[in-house]
């Protein structure tokens, strides 16, 4: 047995250089060989991953996700001209009027930092990290496999309906769960070093997502301003969305008596047909971004635990930014559930 794993190779045509971290410009971290470097890890196992270039999902399933106005912003920027990046310079409050998703310097309307740029390759590769993430659900959803895995691509957590940001465009974990959500309840634990602000927000008012975020004080470390665990849900929502703030450099014991405590209970619990993983591996110990501090083999617990709850699951690629190690950090987890 295989775990059939969803990548497109278009996913590499997206390279934003730089990003703006207060006024300063550095080296972006969202690079293609953080893609590269995972694939390169499943490669190495041929009988443990096998690896599958998806379908293209369609729009329509993309826009149960996302506003018209949001997929606009990116059509806009198909047509930015080769070696143009954009980044928003002027962020409007949602009291603004008449933003013009079709003119690319009202894009501030819809962006939420000043590291996540766009250009005319943007939206062909989020689509096909969004296909990946779909087609993972879908194999999954037809009983075909147990557990897949979407190498996803830019990444997707801190998209929302109608913002991007975080390196993200569009949310693939939600586009994952909403597909799966045909078959019933369904969880996501977003095991990222980040809040996965915009897969709360999607499924905010929703009482058959549980969404589950683990993360570092959103005090000190982006997102900032959400990822409280005041934040529970609203309406039918209510009680179905957790926050779980770790101390700085929390370590392996630390996580995962956090999950046998708190996190595995409240999946059981709430009795999911499926499960998805926002996976991000920046709580990795050298991680530029996060900081927290596990090493490679502690993934391999993570995963075990995980499947422990015997869930049909995707996990999705999110963030984890040292390279040099994310291919196996992914390698691990995943074995973690065999
Ligand atoms: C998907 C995901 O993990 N997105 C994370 C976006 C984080 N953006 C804020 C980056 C702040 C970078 N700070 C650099 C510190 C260098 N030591
Ligand atoms: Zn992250």
């Amino acid at each position: 047995m295989t775990i059939p794993c969803f990548f497109h190779k278009e996913q590499l045509l997206f390279k934003p250089k730089y990003e703006w971290v207060l006024g300063a410009r550095i080296k972006h971290p969202e690079t293609t060989k953080r893609a590269e470097s995972i694939l390169g890890s499943l490669k190495a196992s041929p009988e443990l991953f096998q690896i599958i270039s998806p379908e293209s999902v369609p729009l329509g399933i993309i826009k149960q996700t996302h506003s018209p106005e949001l997929l606009e912003v990116y059509e806009t920027a198909q047509r930015l001209e080769g070696r143009d990046t954009f980044y928003p310079c002027v962020f409007p409050q949602r009291m603004t009027k008449h933003p013009n998703p079709k003119n690319i310097f009202h894009a501030g309307y819809y962006c939420i930092d000043s590291g996540t740029p766009l250009n005319n390759q943007t939206w062909k590769a989020a689509c096909w990290s969004a296909s990946a993430a779909y087609d993972a659900a879908d194999t999954v959803l037809k009983g075909e496999a147990n557990l897949t895995f979407a190498l996803s691509r830019p990444p997707g957590h801190h998209a929302s309906k109608d913002t991007y940001g975080g390196y993200c465009y569009l949310n693939n974990a939600a586009i994952a769960a909403k597909h799966l959500k045909k078959k019933g309840k369904v969880a996501i634990i977003d095991i990222d070093f980040h809040h996965g602000n915009g897969t709360q927000e999607i499924f905010y008012s929703d009482d058959n997502v549980l969404f589950i975020s683990l993360h570092g004080d959103p005090d000190v470390n982006f997102p900032y301003f959400c990822g409280y665990t005041t934040e529970i849900g609203k309406g039918k929502g209510e009680g179905y969305n957790h926050n779980i703030i770790l101390p700085e450099r929390c370590s392996v014991e630390k996580y995962i008596s956090v999950l046998k405590s708190c996190v595995i209970p409240l999946v059981k619990s709430f009795n999911p047909s499926s499960m998805v993983i926002s996976a991000g591996f920046d709580t990795y110990k050298e991680d530029p971004i996060g900081r927290f501090a596990l090493d490679t083999e502690d993934y391999t617990k993570l995963g075990a635990l995980f499947a422990k709850s015997k869930i049909p699951t995707v996990v999705c690629q999110e963030g984890g930014y040292y390279t040099q190690a994310l291919g196996e950090n992914a390698v691990c987890f995943l074995k973690g559930f065999l």
